[in-house]
């Protein structure tokens, strides 16, 4: 049994969790995604499903003129008294926000607005009965810290003045804050360091639940700074105990790739890390490049690779891993016998709501192929697109009978006429392999290679987004509508 970390991979960040008996559920940040905040369930902590995204409705998350990597920032997820919260922030309209279910497996209720600045904000419940809640610094005006204030979930109001009770170890940017009670401390673990290269998690208690806080000698417990790991700006934790009383922390890291030039494309992703408590009280970490066994992850298993297919002619909505860039225009997506029609759309390169759906790319050696039935329309794109932001993406599509390839870096952009198609039916396929995406024509079995951008520039650190890369099917009608289909979308991967 090798447990490997991501344990959820692909552009999967901040992740947040809570236990019900024997059910883990997790939930991740989606910034301009749409729908969003993806939810997940475990039962061993290592191997699980989305079973759905909290946001699905217009009137849940407003992501209109959003700009890349802004919207919907880290969520906390916690069960208090046998119902689900998720509090998170939306940039978009400023505010934090509250949802609530009794069933994590169904539908949430329209987010509640909080009397509560800052981001990154949790909730925690206390042994007699008081909700608090914490979060970051205001952006202006407030010195740098981790604030709290006692909460009123059914109104979402203040019970107490907003306090600061925290500015951590003295590291930049204190943040995704979490409360915590055992043995009769109550734990405040935070984010330091920001949530690139430097980020690391530190750990401090006290006997009352509004400090004074002290600082753990080892601070921070949990970072791989300064190390040759493969596995990077880990931080943005969040703890779980199991029924067994064992714990664990989820948090992000980034896989990176290139060697004295570190960079990462695929985002940052959900990992796993055994903790163990010291007999003073503190927490260690006992593995994240390598998970020690636990009974816990019995029966885990990863395919080393995979292949999946979408037949859209038999499908009638999206599957819940399949995202749009901000709020999508329903009748833009059509499914019918012939297959996904795609309408309207708008260049991928302004801030809008184009006609986009997508998979987040989860590994490095991964293939997005799509059967396109163009009508060969001049007036219209209709193709793949690698997509990191805006700024940032690749475009392979057809237009009349061409097919072309548009490289949107930044202030550089190039359109290049790489092809020509000489039926109605073409398969474009995207594959990757770590180093370099190559942009293939398929055509009775033949694979022609037509263009490659090496994958730095759709980093993040080239980019400068928090997400990682989508690659999706687009459209864009620039005069009328034509009728173009896409049939299906094969996706193989090979899990490293
Ligand atoms: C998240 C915060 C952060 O809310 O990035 O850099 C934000 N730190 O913790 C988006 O992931």
């Amino acid at each position: 049994m090798n447990v490997q970390n991501p344990i959820i991979r692909g552009t999967y960040p901040d992740p947040s969790i809570c236990r019900r008996g024997r059910d883990y559920f997790l939930v991740n940040s989606s910034f301009d995604y749409f729908p969003g905040l993806p939810l997940f369930h475990s039962k061993n902590l290592v191997e699980w499903q989305q079973i759905g995204n909290c946001l699905t409705r217009d009137e849940q998350l407003d992501l209109k003129d959003v700009k890349s990597s802004l919207g919907i920032f880290a969520p906390t997820i916690r069960y208090i008294n046998e119902r689900f919260y998720i509090i998170f922030t939306n940039t978009n309209s400023g505010q934090n926000l509250l949802i609530q279910t009794a069933d994590p497996f169904g539908d949430w209720s329209n987010p509640l607005p909080l009397e509560w600045g800052g981001i990154d904000p949790s909730l925690f419940a206390d042994t007699d009965g008081k909700i608090y809640v914490q979060g970051t610094a205001e952006r202006w005006g407030e010195e740098k810290g981790i604030y709290q204030a006692e909460i009123d979930l059914a109104t979402g109001k203040l019970l107490s003045p907003r306090t600061l009770i925290s500015k951590g170890t003295g590291h930049k940017s204190p943040e995704g804050p979490h409360l915590y009670r055992k043995d009769d401390w109550y734990y405040l673990m935070m984010a330091e360091g920001g949530t690139e290269f430097g980020h690391m998690e530190t750990i401090f208690r006290s006997r009352c639940v509004n400090g004074p806080f002290e600082s753990f000698e080892g601070n921070p417990f949990l970072t791989n700074r300064s190390t040759g790991s493969k596995l990077q700006c880990v931080g943005h934790a969040d703890l779980v105990d199991s029924p067994t009383g064992d714990w664990f922390a989820v948090c992000l890291a980034t896989r990176i790739k290139g060697s004295h030039n570190y960079y990462h494309f695929l985002g940052r992703e959900t990992n796993i890390a055994p903790i163990e408590w010291t007999e003073e009280g503190w927490p260690i970490v006992r593995g994240l490049e390598l998970l020690p066994d636990f009974p816990l992850f019995e029966g885990y298993t990863r395919a080393p690779e995979s292949q999946t297919t979408y037949d859209f002619s038999t499908m009638t909505t999206f599957s819940d891993e399949w995202l749009h860039i901000s709020n999508p225009l329903a009748s833009n997506y059509q499914f019918c016998e012939a297959g996904l029609q795609l309408r309207g759309g708008c260049s991928l390169s302004e801030i809008g709501q184009p006609t986009f759906v997508g998979l987040r790319q989860d590994e490095f050696t991964y293939s997005f192929t799509a059967e396109i039935e163009s009508m060969k329309d001049t007036t219209a794109e209709i193709g793949v697109s690698v997509y990191m932001s805006h700024a940032y993406h690749v475009d392979f599509f057809i237009q009349g009978e061409a097919i072309w390839v548009r490289k949107k870096i930044g202030s550089l952009e190039s359109l290049e006429q790489v092809g020509t198609i000489n039926q109605s039916l073409t398969c474009l396929k995207v594959s990757c392999d770590g180093q370099r995406y190559q942009f293939v024509h398929v055509s009775d079995e033949k694979e022609s290679v037509l263009a490659e951008i090496e994958t730095i520039f759709l980093s993040t650190e080239i980019s400068g987004t928090f997400n990682g890369v989508i690659i999706g099917l687009y459209t864009w009608n620039k005069t009328v509508e034509s009728t173009n289909y896409i049939n299906k979308v094969q996706v193989k991967k090979i899990c490293e």
